[in-house]
């Protein structure tokens, strides 16, 4: 069963000719496999396709076909209108552009995170999907798009990044289904694990710099680490390479909420937030202006680390 808002958003992706495709800052492998399995589905019908990616695509996506072709800096942006495509993302403010920029142009609106509600003027959100990758599939099944090895591999690994790899809570039947559809066109399953798994030498030395500040807040219910700009930098590391170290307070033994914390400027930490039930991490998110899913959200805090602490624990406690 299509629904009338997938419908909607293919047939105003058929009608552009000309279309730039965005996601979100820090961008992770839900969004840069959907932004390239759809770059190469539109080329495909004839369309002049831009895909944009502030600071490019991290070194461990780098094999998902097309990753050679995406833009990094807003000077790149082609200046003639087109349509805007925004994927696994519900806010400008996350896009990393000004939403004034593309005033007047056509926007179309791909997501599945919870507090998403629609920034264009054709959107297909759905929050109970899994991954951003598998409303692309469902396009390309109503598109009665054959799929091929670069478009399969793409898709393969949006899905199972934003699954752990077909283990976590958002898994489904349907997801399963996808992916043995994937693997079916060709996706190479081993090969894209061994890529979204790489891990660097900076990236491990950070980890062991988590793991020794790991430590519990919101009086025992959660645990949380952090990094920050100096440690950023004596290491080596970009804030985006940290990305899935929450997975560690996360795993934790009898917490309810796990938050790993990073300094992007002075005194200003991205948190990423994850939760196991009843507590909704959306919600704890949302009050600081932040968003995403149940089990899995970020906001943005300021502050000296142990301020963004204290405004979590309490938030945290609160929730009950
Ligand atoms: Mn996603």
């Amino acid at each position: 069963m299509i629904s009338d808002s997938l419908r909607e958003v293919a047939a105003a992706l058929q009608e552009a000719s000309r279309l730039l495709l965005l996601a979100h800052v820090s961008p992770d492998g839900d969004s840069l496999g959907s932004l390239l399995a759809l770059r190469q589905v539109l080329l495909r019908s004839g369309k002049q396709v831009s895909v944009y990616v502030p600071g490019g695509v991290p070194l461990r996506y780098q094999f998902l076909p097309g990753a050679d072709t995406v833009l990094s800096k807003p000077e790149q942006l082609p200046d003639e209108p087109a349509t805007i495509v925004v994927l696994d993302c519900g806010e400008w403010e996350r896009v990393g552009l000004p939403a004034d920029r593309f005033a007047g142009q056509p926007i179309v609106n791909i997501d599945h995170h919870r507090t998403s509600c629609g920034l264009g003027q054709a959107n297909y959100i759905d929050s109970e999907a899994a991954a951003t990758g598998l409303l692309l599939l469902r396009l390309f099944s109503h598109w009665e798009v054959a799929l091929d090895v670069p478009v399969a591999t793409c898709l393969y690994a949006a899905i199972a990044s934003d699954t752990g790899f077909f283990r976590y809570s958002n898994m489904t039947a349907e997801v399963h289904l996808a992916a043995a559809t994937l693997l079916t066109a060709g996706a190479d399953q081993v090969q894209i694990y061994e890529n979204l798994e790489k891990k660097s030498f900076s990236y491990l030395k950070a980890l062991a710099l988590v793991l020794e500040r790991l430590d519990a807040f919101a009086d025992g219910k959660g645990a949380y680490s952090y990094l920050t700009l100096a440690d950023l930098d004596s290491l080596g590391l970009t804030n985006s390479e940290s990305e899935g170290l929450v997975n560690y307070p996360r795993s934790v033994a009898g917490i309810q909420v796990a938050a790993f914390l990073v300094e992007m400027e002075p005194e200003v930490y991205k948190v990423s937030l994850r939760s196991r039930a009843p507590l909704d991490v959306s919600t704890l998110a949302a009050l600081f202006g932040g968003g995403g899913h149940a089990r899995a959200a970020g906001c943005t805090l300021h502050g000296s680390i142990d301020d963004c602490l204290q405004q979590l624990s309490e938030a945290a406690v609160r929730m009950g």
